[in-house]
């Protein structure tokens, strides 16, 4: 068997505005996650722990610090012709600039022809979970239809998030789509879920080519994969559908099976990140056959010192980074990231604390999200009085406090 020419294309140009603060001045894919990752690691990790090794990361917005982490961190052995090359929008100018999905693919056609692929996969770069890309592929060269779209099942009050997919009788060939409906209907087998697309395709080429070029005539198009592309080639009857349900991963278990989250809004971020300080997490980060990667600076390992009363800085049910020091203070049931220093007798629970924070003195910190290189100050209170915390920053539904990045907390 002769595997298929295939090239990768990650689409992370998503500007990611309900996850402000932030978003402020990054991409979406661009945003820490989980201690040591950036979002756009995970579509990455899938894509080259698959074996897809030529990947076109298409940005757009704030884009600075996501190519940076893409080129320092994903440099691929240049032997075999393998990449991850950061593209970023070329220089369109005026209200073009932020044009939609299929808009991005129609500007780099070029480094299609260049690759001349039989197929090429389109993936997002927001989301948290592991899949085999290879098994998905394969049903799509099987098929030979022009357009796969994986699928998870989603709850029916969450359909106006998503393209809602319909299949016919048989299951796989897409009957209807429709991107983000006000009025979806459960399934037939589970009236309060949906079909959801995972934002993730695989297109043959020339179809994929074709349908772009047709698209991009139509001035009343929104020019977007979701919302016009995947519409157009399922009326055409040219679509199946693929279910994340069926894909294994090596080295996953029952348990972490079928793990897939949107973080699109600042409570599914921090939901995702408690997903993964239980005993047993739901997304495991410990799979060895099929890791993570991502990239830091050489940074000595955490350290726990300094005796305040009778307790040693200590950390509980926590994921605790290289080069943090946690001196006489207590971390629980928290993500703490690289280069953070809890003073004395400071607290911090259930928390996500990014890149080198500060947190002071006998400061407490609860269910918050505090973005990088954050000060707060010897005595602080964050999370114990929302209404105090809404008037300085960014309170979200589920009652999670946001520190956005730099930020000095007055005292
Ligand atoms: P959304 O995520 O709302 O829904 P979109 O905003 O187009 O759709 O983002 C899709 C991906 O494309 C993201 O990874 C984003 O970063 C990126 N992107 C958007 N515009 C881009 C551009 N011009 N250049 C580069 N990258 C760009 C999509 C689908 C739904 C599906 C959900 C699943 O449209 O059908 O259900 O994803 O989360």
């Amino acid at each position: 068997m002769t595997t298929p020419r295939v090239l990768a294309i990650v689409l992370a140009g998503g500007e990611g505005k309900r996850l402000m603060p932030l978003t402020a001045d990054r991409a979406k894919p661009a945003v820490p996650f989980g201690g040591m990752y950036r979002l756009v690691d995970f579509v990455l990790s899938n894509l080259a722990n698959g074996g897809f090794l030529k990947i076109v990361v298409l940005t757009q917005y704030k884009s600075h610090s996501l190519d940076r982490h893409v080129s320092r961190t994903w440099r691929l052995s240049a032997m075999l012709g393998n990449y991850v090359t950061p593209v970023p929008a070329q220089q369109r100018l005026g209200p073009h600039w932020f044009a939609g999905s299929a808009d991005a693919l129609f500007q780099n056609f070029n480094l299609i022809h260049d690759e001349m692929p039989e197929h090429v996969i389109v993936f997002g770069a927001d989301h948290i979970y592991r899949m085999d890309p290879r098994q998905m592929v394969q049903q799509h060269v099987d098929s030979g239809c022009d357009v796969t779209v994986a699928a998870i099942r989603q709850p029916l009050s969450l359909a106006d998030q998503f393209g809602v997919i319909e299949t016919d009788a048989s299951g796989r060939r897409i009957s209807a789509f429709r991107e983000k409906p006000r009025d979806a209907v459960g399934l037939l087998d589970a009236p309060d879920q949906v079909y959801a697309s995972m934002g993730n395709y695989v297109f043959r080429t020339q179809a994929m080519i074709d349908a772009v070029r047709e698209d991009a005539l139509d001035p009343s198009s929104k020019h977007d994969l979701g919302g016009n592309i995947i519409p157009m080639l399922v009326k055409a009857g040219r679509a199946e559908v693929y279910d994340f349900a069926h894909n294994i991963v090596p080295g996953s278990t029952e348990r972490d099976r079928g793990y897939w989250r949107d973080v699109g809004t600042l409570d599914a971020f921090y939901e995702a990140h408690m997903d993964l300080i239980s005993v047993h997490p739901i997304f495991n980060l410990y799979n060895e056959q099929w890791p993570i990667y991502t990239g830091h600076d050489p940074l000595p390992p955490a350290k726990f010192v300094h005796n305040e009363g009778d307790r040693v800085g200590h950390a509980l049910e926590s994921l605790v980074s290289p080069g943090v020091i946690v001196s006489g203070a207590t971390a629980a049931r928290s993500i703490i990231s690289p280069r953070t220093i809890l003073h004395s007798r400071s607290l911090v629970e259930d928390s996500v604390i990014m890149d080198g924070v500060k947190v002071g003195r006998g400061a407490r910190v609860r269910r918050a999200i505090v973005d990088k290189n954050v000060v707060i100050p010897d005595g602080a209170r964050i999370g114990y009085d929302l209404d105090d915390d809404r008037r300085r920053f960014t309170v979200t539904e589920g009652g999670i406090v946001v520190i956005g990045k730099n930020a000095v907390v007055k005292a």
